[in-house]
């Protein structure tokens, strides 16, 4: 059955994309709508779902893992095997069994503002979590009237419900707007958690140190500022800021070997972004960038300045950067130390090969539905969430290697 509801998906996910091109809709091409429910695939079809995509390594095979995930935005796995998934809207956390069971929805979430791109957003699993059973969520909280704001909450994760719900970080202030929360979190190596935030569509208040808008955070795990923090006892600097002058920051994911942290955000009307952040930097928005506004006025040229720092990558068109991931190659083998990206209006998987901290060449696979998160299963395989209101976890193995 979802294999059929993959297919009808990738035929009309395709349409979209070849309307999205011609139009002006592409940098900012809104959440496709679903699929009249009364459309159903030819019998002839129904094993469509192991539809292969041929990228440059070979032919890629495509399972559906599990379906019927209310946008889904994050993917960890569990030390059993199984699956944590947030989905959006409505937001709700579930658990995926390895078979693709979606169980219930976990109970002990707060209020969650859920509209245009807010709603349950990032999942990151304690280092610990085996003894201490935490977990990190990141939402649009409420706020006063309609504004609302980027927080992150810790709490312990039990069968069916979470205990112990903590909010550990809150972005301000709260914005009455429904776009840009950011939302992807990560933990560094040293235990520290990075926080992606957006501009809130306020881009006053992004090169303002003193407000946690278009910011890269740093926090502990209780909430607290770590004693290293760059801008740590700086008058009128929000203590938490890593790095400033981010636009929306949805791809977050630490180097493998170097433990560095790699960024990807979506940047306006081109120029998407991929960045290496360092403390006390400032990369830019809305100084300067690649793209243009959305209402097409230049942004000022040069696209950096000495006193601020450039991307190592950028897209023009766009592509719209969600998760992002390294992959060692365990389960398709030429992709071994790839950079892989969730694109949402490029419809794609970007793959990324890398020099060091160099990009050296870029492949777009079309997929045929926006990508919201990518990541590397236990199993070696790749997995994918598509973000649509029927989303899907998709498994990628290398099925035949390209000979040429
Ligand atoms: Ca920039």
């Amino acid at each position: 059955m979802l294999r059929m509801t993959f297919w009808i998906r990738r035929r009309w996910f395709g349409g979209a994309l070849a309307a999205a091109a011609i139009g002006l809709g592409a940098a900012q091409a809104p959440a496709a709508e679903a699929v009249p429910a009364n459309q159903a695939a030819p019998a002839a079809q129904a094993d469509a779902g192991h539809k292969p995509i041929f990228a440059a390594a070979g032919k890629i095979r495509v399972e559906v893992v599990a379906g019927n995930l209310s946008y889904p935005w994050s993917l960890k796995f569990l030390p059993d095997g199984s699956m944590l998934v947030t989905e959006k809207q409505p937001p709700a956390l579930v658990r995926v069994s390895k078979a693709g069971e979606v169980s219930p929805p976990i109970k002990g979430l707060p209020p969650i503002f859920a509209d245009g791109n807010g709603g349950l957003l990032g999942l990151a699993l304690d280092p610990h979590l085996a003894d201490n059973h935490l977990i990190y969520l990141a939402y649009s909280e409420p706020g006063n009237g309609t504004t609302s704001g980027l927080a992150v909450a810790r709490a312990q994760l039990g069968e069916d419900s979470l205990s112990g719900f903590t909010v550990i970080f809150r972005q301000t202030p709260k914005i009455d707007d429904i776009r840009n929360f950011g939302g992807r979190i990560a933990f560094a190596r040293d235990g520290t958690l990075f926080v992606g935030t957006g501009d809130r569509f306020r881009q006053d208040l992004v090169q303002d140190r003193s407000n946690t808008i278009g910011k890269l955070i740093r926090i502990n795990t209780d909430g607290s500022i770590p004693g290293d923090n760059p801008f740590l006892g700086q008058s009128g600097v929000d203590p938490a800021i890593f790095s400033l002058g981010h636009r929306n920051i949805e791809g977050l994911a630490i180097h493998p070997s170097t433990g560095r942290l790699w960024e990807a955000e979506l940047g306006p009307f081109g120029g998407d972004e991929l960045n290496l952040p360092e403390p006390t930097r400032n990369y830019g928005w809305p100084l300067v960038s690649w793209g243009r506004q959305y209402e097409g006025q230049a942004i000022p040229r040069p696209t950096t300045k000495p006193y601020l720092t450039d991307a190592i990558f950028h897209w023009t068109p766009v592509i719209s950067p969600s998760g992002i991931a390294f992959y060692d190659g365990a389960g398709i083998p030429p992709w071994d130390g790839n950079l892989l990206i969730g694109g949402l209006s490029s419809t794609a998987l970007v793959r990324l090969t890398l020099d060091g901290e160099r990009v050296t060449s870029e492949e777009k696979i079309d997929m045929g539905a926006r990508i919201r998160d990518v990541g590397q299963g236990p199993d070696g395989a790749l997995y994918l969430l598509t973000d649509q209101p029927d989303g899907e976890i998709l498994r990628l193995t290398l099925e035949e290697p390209d000979e040429k």
